[in-house]
């Protein structure tokens, strides 16, 4: 790994993006995006980034090569996914491994599947169906200290977190109650880049669920996660872009402490809050990332062999193009209160 404060992408002959990396049995597995070139219009719906497919990276040391394993999934093999496979997560439990991967049903609206294999490298058989009580996008999975597992997930925009409205104050009166859904229906009217805005009003939130010892469903239906403004306890508002919830979920622990990280989307920051507990509140505590070169990045944090590194995308092996991005590295550190600083 090079020390710079602006690395080389980590793999040179795909595109790949939303890193989601992980430590399993001493080696570092990377669980990426793959990105690929389509001519597909782009807009702030996030249509062009149109994934099929996904690959598993692998490295026996931070600086070391990188091993592909090649196509572990894809939509072709999903028989509830129709386009869009975005950003994955993976897991291990009961001797098994999890990737969690979100992308849209036949219904165009997006879901969170799951696909199950011995080996970290899979390949993954699917399940037949969606995560029942799934929605939206950006599945991060957080397997605690006592074996309990919780699904973070949501993303606004083409993300599409903003269309799910409680029934009862919904613009989309008479719309059918699905029973998986814990009472939320889907709002079509507010798909594309729509989010809540105005004084007083609060951000939407992310959410997580308690996931089944299986890790095929939720043990409960998934909530809405606080996060906090440290000057007032009150939730992040709405029009604060710099620091409101947008996607790229992750959870990590470090002291015993919970460390929700994310993406603030429009104002493309890398940000992260703390809290006492895995299913929140936690309070904003700052940056983790500036801007990098294009519009998404999207990370992951994992300790190695007594050292903290994030990886995340940046879109400079394309030269600039938004959805041809490709992942690196770098390592960070903690302060004396505990605080994320890049090293
Ligand atoms: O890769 C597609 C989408 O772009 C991800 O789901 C978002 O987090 C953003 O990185």
């Amino acid at each position: 790994m090079s020390s710079s404060s602006n690395p080389k992408p980590l793999i040179t002959h795909l595109y790949t993006a939303d890193p989601s990396a992980h430590v399993f049995n001493d080696k570092i597995y990377i669980y990426p995006s793959h990105d690929r070139e389509t001519d597909i219009a782009f807009n702030d719906n996030g249509d062009q980034y149109d994934m099929t497919d996904y690959h598993v990276f692998s490295m026996d040391s931070i600086d070391g090569p990188v091993a592909d394993s090649g196509v572990v999934l894809s939509a072709d093999k999903v028989p509830w996914v129709s386009k869009q496979m975005w950003a994955p997560d993976a897991a291990t439990k009961n001797g098994k491994y999890y990737l969690f991967f979100p992308a849209r049903d036949h219904e165009g609206i997006f879901r969170i599947g799951v696909a199950v294999s011995d080996s970290p490298t899979g390949p993954f058989a699917p399940e037949k169906s969606y995560i029942p009580g799934s929605y939206s996008i950006d599945p991060a999975v957080f397997v605690d200290e006592d074996d309990q597992a919780y699904l973070y997930f949501g993303g606004i925009w083409g993300g599409q977190l903003q269309c799910w409205e409680k029934a009862e104050s919904s613009e989309a009166k008479g719309a059918e109650l699905d029973p998986q859904m814990n009472g939320l229906v889907f709002n079509k009217n507010k798909s594309g880049p729509q989010e809540p805005s105005g004084p007083g009003v609060p951000a939407l939130s992310p959410r997580v669920g308690r996931l089944s010892d299986d890790m095929l469903s939720f043990a409960a239906p998934p909530q809405e996660m606080q996060i906090l403004a440290p000057e007032t306890g009150a939730p992040l508002a709405a029009d604060d872009h710099e620091r409101r919830f947008f996607e790229a979920a992750w959870m990590h622990k470090y002291k015993g402490k919970y460390y929700f990280s994310y993406s603030t989307g429009d104002s493309h920051y890398l940000v992260y809050a703390t809290g006492d507990s895995p299913m929140g509140p936690f309070t904003y505590q700052g940056r983790i990332l500036e801007p990098v070169l294009g519009w998404t990045t999207h990370h992951s944090i994992v300790e190695f062999k007594g050292k903290w590194y994030l990886f995340y995308h940046d879109c400079e092996l394309s030269k600039g193009v938004d959805h041809l991005r490709s992942v690196k590295v770098r390592e960070i550190v903690y302060d004396e209160e505990d605080k994320i600083h890049l090293a």
